[in-house]
């Protein structure tokens, strides 16, 4: 009747069509939104999923039951409320009817009944006790501190703390990571804009340029998938000569610590060799690269673009600069992570890390299952023929796949 299919192409990659009979619609006098049926691929990475959810209501229902299985050590169920999630993302409308998801992938007995749910009642019943309960609210706040994972959330809370008060006066040992994200808690757990990421930008760019002339940066994560805010801001570096980017990170680290705009930093070296090390795992593939993982004080001045230039001239004076009122912080701290690595990696590091984390997992899914191959954020490796194979370009490695292109602004499952 009305079908909103997923036409799928050769390389598997598709694009909703909808097929509308508006004489038989007419004639059983049903409306349009009753008899849209959908269907999908089952790879996120065969999908295109912009930023333009028309199913917020349920795919924040299944997340939020996605963070509550992470929380309690259940990974398997957490990816499945996230593929669930995910393929209701990609809908080109919102999801009115039950009958309307029968011919879509990864949605199962639990998540369904969720849905069927929140269609019928206007709220799970499963999800609203979830967002109540006691443990899901403390390791929330617990796993919101920068430097906190599930395995030390859930120690604080089975030794009865709740909030982050509680855990201040527990005395618990925090580590450094730990200690800065307490301190900096609010901050870091109010949005960064995309205006502060290119101030950011800015800063670490021109420290990166001056400790290596020719180095180039790229703006990566959540960012480059066109969010409008993020939880951190992500930067790849290379240099277009391999091997001149080797050690940079100790040096853009210095450099930006003697200026100031460090609060914490924790730099890992580049432990990735493939001839030592074969083609990478999926799950050792994320910090291989030499990499800081840093909290960035960024200024009300540098976020305005008011802070003199190299050449000394100041840009915008237009603004009022708000002045040192009492009570009033004029800086805030934003998490920022620089990934370093040789030019003949980056494509595979550009891909790996624009994300979203779920389309990343698909796609080493998809290598595997689908294509015998290996893929992480540094290479390609075809088992069968027993080689690596190069990619210069993202579309390149799409193609290596099998998949369509997905641009970066389609990859937000
Ligand atoms: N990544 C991944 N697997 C991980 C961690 C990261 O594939 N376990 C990739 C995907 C996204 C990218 O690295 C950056 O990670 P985040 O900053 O955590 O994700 P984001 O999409 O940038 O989210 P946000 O906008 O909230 O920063
Ligand atoms: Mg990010």
């Amino acid at each position: 009747l009305l079908d909103i299919s997923w036409y799928t192409d050769s390389m598997g990659a598709g694009h909703p069509v909808e097929i509308l009979d508006r004489h038989k619609l007419q004639e059983q006098q049903i409306s349009e939104a009753e008899v849209v049926m959908f269907s999908a691929p089952s790879y996120a990475c065969q999908r295109r999923t912009s930023l333009n959810n028309h199913n917020t209501v349920l795919t924040e229902a299944l997340s939020l039951l996605a963070d509550n299985a992470e929380l309690s050590g259940d990974e398997g169920r957490g990816v499945a409320f996230r593929r669930a999630a995910a393929v209701l993302k990609a809908l080109p409308k919102p999801v009115t009817d039950m009958t309307q998801l029968r011919g879509l992938p990864c949605l199962g007995e639990h998540s369904l009944r969720v849905i069927k749910d929140i269609l019928e009642d206007g709220a799970s019943s499963e999800v609203e006790s979830t967002k109540r309960s006691e443990r899901y609210k403390a390791l929330k706040v617990l796993t919101g501190i920068f430097g906190v994972g599930v395995k030390t959330a859930d120690r604080w809370f089975r030794e009865g703390i709740r909030d982050l008060q509680q855990l201040q006066d527990s005395g618990q040992t925090l580590n450094q990571a730990q200690q800065a994200g307490l301190e900096h808690y609010d901050d870091l757990n109010q949005p960064v804009t995309r205006a502060e990421a290119d101030a950011v930008g800015e800063i670490v760019e021109k420290a990166v340029v001056s400790v290596l002339p020719g180095a180039q940066m790229t703006l990566i994560g959540g960012f480059r998938r066109g969010k409008l805010t993020g939880h951190d801001v992500d930067f790849l570096i290379t240099h277009p000569e391999e091997g001149r980017e080797e050690g940079l990170v100790p040096k853009v680290v210095s450099r930006l610590e003697s200026e100031g705009f460090l609060l914490y930093q924790k730099t890992t070296r580049n432990s990735y060799l493939e001839s030592q090390d074969g083609p990478a795992r999926p799950s050792s593939n994320m910090d291989r690269f030499e990499r800081c993982f840093s909290i960035f004080k960024l200024s009300e001045e540098e976020k305005r673009g008011l802070k003199q230039t190299g050449n000394g001239v100041s840009r915008i004076h237009s603004h009022r600069v708000p002045g040192p009122e009492a009570g009033h912080k004029p800086w805030r701290a934003v998490r920022v992570d620089l990934v370093v690595c040789p030019i003949s990696q980056f494509a595979f590091a550009l891909l790996g890390w624009t994300g979203s984390k779920l389309f990343e997992r698909e796609l080493r899914r998809w290598a595997g299952h689908e294509k015998a191959m290996s893929l992480s954020s540094h290479a390609l490796y075809d088992t069968k023929q027993r080689r690596y194979l190069r990619a210069t370009s993202e579309e390149e490695i799409f193609a290596h796949l099998g998949l369509e292109f997905i641009p970066p602004s389609e990859r937000n499952t």
